[in-house]
């Protein structure tokens, strides 16, 4: 192998919200760095991965989830996906497998024609469906778009993820080793320690509430000696009324979303974490342009 035939290149997955575009990066990674739910709108902003091959190195780009965005947050969202869509090498478009095409996924197959950026379809979630659905799925698909590749998956069992992995290389240009190969996101620890414990808020919360929540990293202190990280992290929420929520009676529900969030932020950083969360409100911080910027979303 010498420098001149690596391959090198950059990924996009996109699609509508909850399709599974954050379970499909961690499953490629084999680690867990962007966070997932069963709600819609779950990622806020790209996150990169990237994922080492013989001979080349593959930049996948979570997104979040194109919708008609109403407010400020929704659209620097889905800014963030759509930007990326002319930025890369080949898009993976992800659909669920047990779902016709939408109005949703239309908007979105138009974005794809005017950028003219390679088209993989990706019919994500088989393990919900029986194989001959997905025949007629694919026609109908294919009808719309002239994909250059089509390849069912599950990104949760993992059924298929090989078989992308290997439709990928062909578009990946020459290139060089854009990141050292221990090197798993662009994203700080500090980040994908807020994300983990907004996934927790996100999954322990409903209706209005996760969609108004924030978190940001105060501090983050490690002590190697004592092979320990101690964070503190602030949750923000626009409303007194979200706040007694998400601190529960007697601060039940805050003691039970700071386990959750500890175990999986012990299992990232491979070190025993303390983690202290507070509770803020600031009233409708989703639709200041000051307070986005504040929580990383500028
Ligand atoms: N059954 C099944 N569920 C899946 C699969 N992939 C993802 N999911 C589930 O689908 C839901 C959404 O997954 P995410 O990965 O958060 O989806 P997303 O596209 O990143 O969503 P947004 O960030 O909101 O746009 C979660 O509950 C996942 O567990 C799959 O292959 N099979
Ligand atoms: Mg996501």
């Amino acid at each position: 192998m010498t420098a001149e035939n690596f391959k090198s290149g950059f990924v996009a997955i996109i699609g509508r919200p909850n399709v599974g575009k954050s379970t499909l990066l961690n499953r490629i990674l084999g680690q867990k760095i962007a966070i997932t739910s069963n709600k819609p709108q779950t990622t806020r902003n790209r996150i990169l991965g990237v994922h080492n091959f013989a001979g080349g190195q593959a930049l996948f780009v979570d997104t979040p989830g194109i919708h008609k965005p109403k407010g400020k947050l929704n659209r620097y969202m889905v800014e963030q996906a759509v930007g990326t869509i002319s930025d890369v090498d080949l898009v993976l478009f992800l659909v669920e497998a047990n779902d016709r095409p939408g109005g949703g996924d239309e908007y979105i197959l138009k974005l794809l024609e005017r950028a003219g950026t390679p088209v993989c379809l990706v019919l994500n979630k088989i393990d919900l469906i029986e194989p001959p659905s997905l025949l007629q799925l694919i026609e109908a698909y294919a009808e719309r778009f002239a994909f250059k590749e089509v390849v069912p998956i599950s990104a949760q069992t993992g059924n298929g993820v090989e078989q992308l992995l290997g439709a990928i290389e062909p578009y990946l240009p020459e290139g060089p080793q854009y990141y050292p190969e221990d090197m798993l996101t662009d994203q700080p620890e500090r980040f994908i320690v807020a994300e983990m414990v907004r996934e927790k808020v996100m999954r322990r919360t409903s209706e209005e509430i996760p969609y108004g929540v924030a978190v940001k990293v105060e501090t983050f202190e490690e002590k190697p000696e004592k092979n320990l990280v101690v964070i503190q992290a602030t949750i923000h929420v626009e409303r007194d009324s979200h706040k007694k929520i998400i601190v529960g009676k007697g601060g039940q529900m805050i003691r039970k979303l700071g386990q959750d969030a500890r175990k999986e932020i012990e299992r990232f950083l491979g070190t025993r974490v303390f983690l202290e969360l507070f509770v803020r409100v600031d009233k409708d911080w989703s639709q200041s342009e000051r307070m986005l910027r504040e929580l990383g979303y500028e």
